[in-house]
């Protein structure tokens, strides 16, 4: 403890010399909400009565002992992570499978929060807020990989259900623990190979999602936020929610848009993206995942794309354009290190950008003087 004390004050007279207060930036990211993913502790397996296997188009691998069976286990195991987590706002994002109970013959299209009731007390114990996100895969009514798009109405009806009967429980979220639930579509709809009609399934899904979305629900509990992807296994061809899709859906219903950052061309910037969306039409859930050569969601890492997105998470944030979400899950490690590992990782990527003494970087930038620019980073 002498040591870090040590080493703090030392580097603490270097970053002040810089004109930066690395005690401020600390209590800055204490303030920053991070919604802890509880999916990384049941391997996205959910509490349903009958146990589905995962489709989807996702895949989870590794088989570590431990994996959270009931909400219970699971709530036991996010108790450990978060105490091992700095930040004051974390909150903890569910799936609508990740159930305590659900009663004889109930389904997807009619659960409500007294189907959540332990994690409400549990929530109301810990000062935690809750989010959550339905699920349309690992259930048998997601047909020849449609859900909300599909052409039988009696489908879309379960999955419209299911959406409305989320946004009903985030609102409950919201209301009772003081903080506006974020309920995050993401639907796995697409097709394997090389669609004959792209527009009729985008049709539907477009009707399906304002049906919906119809009950206007106060954004002081409940925040809807609908997320794109470019393929899935089994989905290679065609998605039906494209970016391209749910970024214009997002602007003109006022939703957020979910950046999952494993859903995007891997060579493509999603840190790019904040500065582009913000400056026009607001809000942006991020979903901060690791795609390794396609969407494997690994546990996120300090690597260049994470330094990127931190930075500009803090330059894009006012504190109500971005919600930040982990999205991983990794059966073969421990889990919860996963999740604190990760968390972590994202907290030091967004400590290391309030760290930055950006202002130089910007002078000379607006100076033309390219050469000072990228001289000054490096030697940040
Ligand atoms: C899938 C989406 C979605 C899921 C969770 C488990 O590619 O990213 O957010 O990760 O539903
Ligand atoms: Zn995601």
């Amino acid at each position: 403890m002498e040591k870090i004390e040590k080493l703090f004050a030392a580097a603490r007279e270097i970053y002040l010399d810089r004109g930066v207060d690395p005690q401020k930036a600390m209590a800055r990211l204490d303030e920053i909400p991070l919604s802890i993913h509880a999916w990384q502790g049941d391997d996205v397996v959910g509490f349903e009565k009958t146990a589905h296997a995962l489709t989807g188009g996702c895949q989870v691998t590794g088989n570590y002992p431990g994996r959270a069976r009931n909400s219970e286990e699971l709530r036991s195991d996010l108790d450990l992570a978060l105490k091992l987590l700095p930040g004051k706002k974390n909150r903890v994002c569910l799936q609508s499978h990740e159930v305590d109970f659900m009663n004889p013959g109930q389904e997807r299209d009619s659960i409500g929060p007294e189907n959540f009731s332990g994690w409400l007390d549990w929530a109301k114990a810990k000062n935690l807020a809750l989010d959550i996100a339905p699920v349309y895969y690992s259930h048998e009514k997601l047909d020849h990989g449609l859900s909300l798009s599909h052409p039988d109405a009696g489908i879309r009806r379960f999955w419209i259900d299911h959406t409305k009967a989320c946004r009903k429980i985030g609102e409950f979220f919201g209301k009772t623990l003081g903080s506006a639930a974020v309920s995050n579509v993401w639907v796995p709809d697409g097709f394997k190979d090389i669609p004959a009609d792209r527009r009729a399934p985008r049709e539907r899904l477009l009707a399906s999602l304002e049906e919906s979305f119809a009950e206007n629900i106060s954004e002081n509990y409940l925040l809807d936020a609908v997320e794109s992807k470019l393929f899935g296994i089994g989905v290679e061809a065609y998605t039906v929610g494209s970016h391209d899709f749910y970024l214009t859906f997002a602007a003109k219903h006022g939703k957020l848009i979910c950046l999952d950052t494993g859903h995007f061309h891997p060579t493509e910037s999603i840190a790019d993206k904040l500065s582009a969306i913000c400056c026009q039409q607001g809000r942006i859930l991020l979903h901060i995942s690791r795609g390794v050569r396609w969407d494997s969601d690994h546990v996120i890492v300090l690597d260049d794309a994470l330094l990127d997105l931190g930075r500009e998470a803090v330059r894009n944030d006012n504190g109500k354009n971005l919600f930040f979400t982990l999205d991983y899950f990794d059966a073969s490690i421990n889990r919860i290190a996963a999740w604190v590992v990760g968390a972590r990782n994202w907290q030091k990527s967004l400590l290391i950008a309030l760290l930055e003494p950006d202002d130089g970087l910007c002078q000379s930038e607006y100076a033309g003087d390219f050469t000072s620019r990228l001289a000054e980073r490096e030697e940040m």
